[in-house]
């Protein structure tokens, strides 16, 4: 029973992030818990030690304070604050950069459901596959409202905001089914927008890349609940990679009448090689390529001028959808 209540009260550990959350979380508890206990001792302590009948002449003694101690306390405590503040940044800072090689996904996030993009081109909805024991990249962001991605098995949560990309990632390192929530209230069905992470083993997973099918029947659920015989909701889409539909894009929507792709300079900037590059402004700052600033170029243009160009571009807002958005940036990513 006792050991049930210390170790089993906790969530499945199925990532690497877990452990690293749990250890600090469990300093956090123990320590309030010793802290709680020491109180509470001292003041029961003190009660009957100082009581009243006891003091000869019947008064409260009079005290004016212990500098020493207090100062000693209070900075025993700051010390105690800043290791935790430490530690945190630390593992936050791990949590923020995601490993260059990972494998990205794309996540739209809509009132009230979670859609997975695929470089491939497969679109599942409420549905994330990925492979163990590699690092998954989720570039996220929403249709709509404020939502939050929450995984509580690999203890990973993110707010997804709408007009910008915020990231997650995580190596998944059980394989198994596990829900993912929405953690932040976005109306009426925000409690339905449920949905489920499967982490498949790598030869599983890339069958499942190639063929779109799961592993049926196969006893892979040691972890995590469920079964894996539902095979998935797939829209494939038009059976083309992100990447494809991107350059698609980038010719119907006019992208090429101002963009090279080839690094000759035209009316705009070449678009080619410039992701996860510096590029100079026109006023004397530099800014990094990614995902938020293509999405800012295309959508408010004149935001942020790439020097030695007019601001002629014109605003794409509003006729460019997420998905179409992130088929643009992984097309501008591809072009190495
Ligand atoms: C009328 C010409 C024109 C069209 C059409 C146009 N752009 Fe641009 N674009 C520019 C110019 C000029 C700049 C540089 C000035 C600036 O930063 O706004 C630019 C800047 C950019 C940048 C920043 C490039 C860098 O090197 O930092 C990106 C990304 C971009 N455009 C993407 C697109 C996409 C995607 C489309 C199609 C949906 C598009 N543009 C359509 C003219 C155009
Ligand atoms: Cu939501």
């Amino acid at each position: 029973m006792l050991s049930l209540l210390l170790f089993q009260w906790r969530l499945e550990q199925a990532s690497n992030f877990a452990p690293v959350v749990d250890r600090l979380f469990d300093f956090i508890l123990w320590f309030s818990i010793i802290s709680f206990l020491i109180i509470v001792f001292g003041m029961v302590l003190f009660t009957f030690k100082y009581w009243r009948k006891k003091i000869p002449e019947n008064r409260t003694a009079y005290i004016t304070g212990h500098t020493k101690l207090e100062l000693g306390v209070a900075f025993f405590l700051l010390v105690v604050v800043m290791v935790i503040f430490y530690w945190g940044w630390v593992d936050y800072k791990a949590m923020k950069n995601p490993p260059h090689d990972a494998f990205e996904v794309n996540v739209i996030g809509r009132q009230w459901l979670w859609q997975f993009q695929y470089a491939d081109g497969k679109m599942l909805t409420n549905e994330l596959i990925v492979p163990k024991d590699k690092a998954v990249s989720l570039i996220m962001t929403s249709e709509d409202v404020l939502h939050s991605l929450y995984i509580p098995d690999f203890r990973i949560k993110q707010d997804v905001l709408p007009k910008s990309y915020t990231n997650l990632w995580f190596v998944a390192n059980r394989a198994g089914e596990f829900p993912i929530f929405c953690a932040e209230y976005c109306g009426t069905a925000h409690s339905a927008m449920l949905g489920k992470v499967k982490v498949l083993e790598q030869d599983d997973f890339e069958r499942w890349q190639m063929t779109g099918k799961l592993p049926v029947g196969k006893r892979t659920m040691d972890h995590g609940q469920g079964t894996m015989d539902q095979q998935p909701d797939v829209t494939v889409g038009e059976k083309i990679s992100l990447a494809d539909k991107g350059r698609g894009l980038f010719a119907s929507k006019g992208c090429t009448a101002c963009h090279s792709v080839t690094g000759a300079a035209g009316v705009g900037p070449a678009v080619n090689k410039i992701f996860g590059k510096e590029v100079e402004l026109t006023d004397g700052k530099k800014t990094k390529v990614d995902e938020n600033y293509i999405r800012q170029s295309v959508n408010e243009p004149q935001a942020r001028i790439v020097k030695g160009y007019q601001p002629i571009m014109p605003t794409f807002k509003g006729q460019i959808s997420e998905e179409e958005m992130n088929a643009l940036i992984a097309y501008i990513k591809s072009l190495k």
